[in-house]
């Protein structure tokens, strides 16, 4: 059974109406596949805008503004690295890998920052406009930007945080949203040592400490999209339809840079709207969409809505047949997809979810088949170019560990007596980060002595294919995709004036995956209820991370070290 936020029953919205008058028997055309058509890929690595030349007329991206050519993404972004490198004061247009910060809606504007911020030769550090303002001017002080550019939406809110912070603030004209002027070329962004240099830094939460700046080299990016370009089959015929924020991998790397890498088309929603998502499904308006990836809750809340507003069978038929000949790839992520999710969306649409496994650090790593058998539940195999390991023993400060699997992806060799052993999960390859960003010891222990990233996920290798079992932390809660240090929220939640102890978890959820649920023992004499909780809590955390539930006890249990048995919280409070 799905349980969440129902969706009220009422009219259906026109613009869907208008697609499902279109249900007719008969067959549906299937967009053809180009494999010959793309473009060269480059001998070094680049960034991606050094391809966009070669796609020139073609629609890189649909959003609420209208089409964009690859032409105009390039040369707004010229125009904008040069503005950067004026405001900078920078040699030969180059930043130095500066750090530039911006705030975008999830449109042509938030492309062009990113772009200009690569060509002007700097570090990208995308923002995400629902958190909050203190969270915000964290990351522009921690990744140490030397500027902040803002979208015509955010200017206002970044405004002051520039100021307190004493940088510069770079609004983004509107005229970015219009055709590009078609001035001459000549001057185009500069030609550098792209490979190791730093491409961006996103912000991702840890089991101590406050968020970490994850920083990846143009490089590693390249190596994450080709290898998932690569393995998806991607082709400047596809269009994808990208509904995720854009300050994680899955929303930039997945669904943007990958697209953009091989000349084809991204539509993109202001954010994730079910009804909206339904809509870009069955419309029959050009291009239509072929590609949808997206975390598990999307799938759970497309489901929720299709069941709430395609009630009669004709209708179901018509969005069934419509998914299943028009899209070529569904793809999930970011988190476990539950088995009732899965399963329903081959009911809803006919497609089997292809289910894949990444981490900020790494991109992507392991990957079920596009072609061939997708197992439920499993990751697949390694994608190319990663190596991963599965082992056990391995120490705090390092040092030697069993090897319980190795694979890449030709395949996986098993050490003898380790058969189905379950351990922690390694990764190494080009895809993997450079570091975390001004953390230089926590960069060294999140690697083995020999070089292998470590995941944090418990995996096995059974019925020849990777599966994840779960985090070796229980303070690492994953909600909508969204990874959450439950010490992070337990540290903001302390602040609060009624709240003497907290002890955050994650609470198991078939739409969410968990839900942050905070256990509090409240100061005497205090009272607070779960709508106080929250909108206390929607100014210090982002919304993903305010807790959706709240348990009030006398006093939260801990052990003789004052260690919190989360473990024992979650039997106590949701026995199975
Ligand atoms: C929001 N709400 C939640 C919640 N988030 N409730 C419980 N748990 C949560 N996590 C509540 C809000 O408070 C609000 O309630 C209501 O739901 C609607 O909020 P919203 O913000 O409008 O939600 P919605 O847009 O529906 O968001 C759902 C979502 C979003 C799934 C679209 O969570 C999302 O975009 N997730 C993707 C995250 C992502 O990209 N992760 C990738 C990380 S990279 P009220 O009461 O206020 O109405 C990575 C590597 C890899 O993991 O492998 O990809
Ligand atoms: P993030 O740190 O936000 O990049 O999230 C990465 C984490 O998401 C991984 O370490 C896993 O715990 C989890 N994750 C990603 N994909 C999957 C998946 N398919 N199944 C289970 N967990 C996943």
């Amino acid at each position: 059974m799905l349980v969440g936020t129902r969706l009220p029953r009422g009219h259906l919205p026109s613009r869907l109406l208008y697609a499902l008058a279109a249900c007719q028997p008969g067959p549906v055309s299937h967009q053809g596949r180009d494999l010959l058509h793309t473009a060269p890929v480059a001998r070094t690595a680049a960034p991606v805008f050094t391809r966009a030349l070669a796609f020139r007329d073609r629609v890189a991206l649909i959003d609420q503004h209208g089409q964009h050519t690859y032409e105009d993404l390039y040369r707004h972004s010229l125009r904008l690295s040069r503005e950067l490198c004026r405001l900078r004061g920078c040699i030969g247009g180059d930043l130095g890998e500066e750090r530039v910060s911006f705030l975008c809606a999830n449109d042509v504007s938030y492309v062009i920052a990113q772009w200009a911020s690569w060509m002007s030769g700097g570090i990208a550090v995308p923002l995400y406009r629902k958190h909050p303002e203190a969270q915000l001017e964290y990351i522009i002080r921690d990744s140490r930007s030397a500027v902040v550019v803002a979208g015509p939406e955010y200017v206002e809110l970044l405004s002051p945080v520039a100021r307190r912070l004493g940088i510069p603030l770079l609004p983004l004209s509107p005229e970015v949203y219009e055709r590009a002027a078609e001035e001459p070329l000549e001057g185009q962004g500069p030609e550098l040592a792209w490979r190791d240099r730093g491409a961006m830094i996103i912000y991702t939460s840890g089991t101590t400490g406050r968020p970490k700046g994850v920083l990846s080299t143009h490089r590693n990016l390249e190596a994450m999209v080709t290898g998932l370009v690569r393995e998806w089959a991607w082709t400047r015929n596809d269009t994808i339809l990208h509904v995720l924020p854009l300050h994680h991998v899955h929303g930039v790397l997945n669904k943007l840079l990958c697209p953009l890498w091989v000349g084809a088309t991204c539509m993109m929603l202001p954010e994730f709207s079910a009804q909206l998502v339904w809509e870009k499904f069955l419309s029959s308006e050009s291009p239509r969409v072929n590609v949808f990836m997206a975390v598990p809750t999307v799938y759970a809340k497309l489901i929720e809505y299709h069941d709430a507003h395609f009630a009669q069978p004709h209708v179901r038929d018509f969005v069934r047949a419509a998914c299943r000949e028009r899209i070529r790839l569904m793809v999930s992520g970011s988190a476990a997809l539950p088995l009732p999710v899965l399963q329903r969306w081959e009911d809803v649409t006919g497609h089997t979810l292809l289910e894949r496994y990444g981490m900020t650090e790494i991109g992507m790593a392991l990957s079920n088949p596009l072609t061939g058998a997708r197992l439920p539940g499993s990751v697949g195999t390694p994608l190319p170019g990663v190596e991963v390991r599965i082992v056990s023993g391995l120490q705090k400060g390092n040092g030697p560990y069993t090897v319980h699997a190795e694979g890449d992806e030709r395949g996986t060799k098993v050490t003898p007596g380790f058969e189905e052993q379950e351990g922690e999960l390694l990764v190494r390859g080009p895809s993997v980060f450079r570091e975390y960003w001004d953390r230089p010891e926590e960069t060294r222990s999140a690697f083995t002595t020999d070089g292998w990233f470590k995941t944090g996920d418990t995996a096995v290798f059974k019925d020849g294919r990777y599966w994840i079992l779960g985090r070796t932390s229980v303070d690492i809660i994953k909600t909508g995709g969204y990874k959450v240090s439950a010490l992070e929220v337990e540290r903001h939640l302390l602040a609060h004036p009624s709240i003497a102890d907290v002890a955050v978890i994650g609470v198991p959820d078939v739409t969410w995956g968990q839900r942050v649920t905070a256990v509090v023992a409240l100061r005497e004499g205090h009272s607070l209820s779960q709508r106080e909780l929250k909108e206390w809590a929607r100014s210090v955390l982002a919304p993903y991370a305010v807790p959706s539930e709240l348990l009030l006890v006398e006093a939260i249990p801990r052990n003789q070290m004052g260690k919190v048995g989360k473990k024992e919280l979650l039997r106590r409070f949701y026995p199975k």
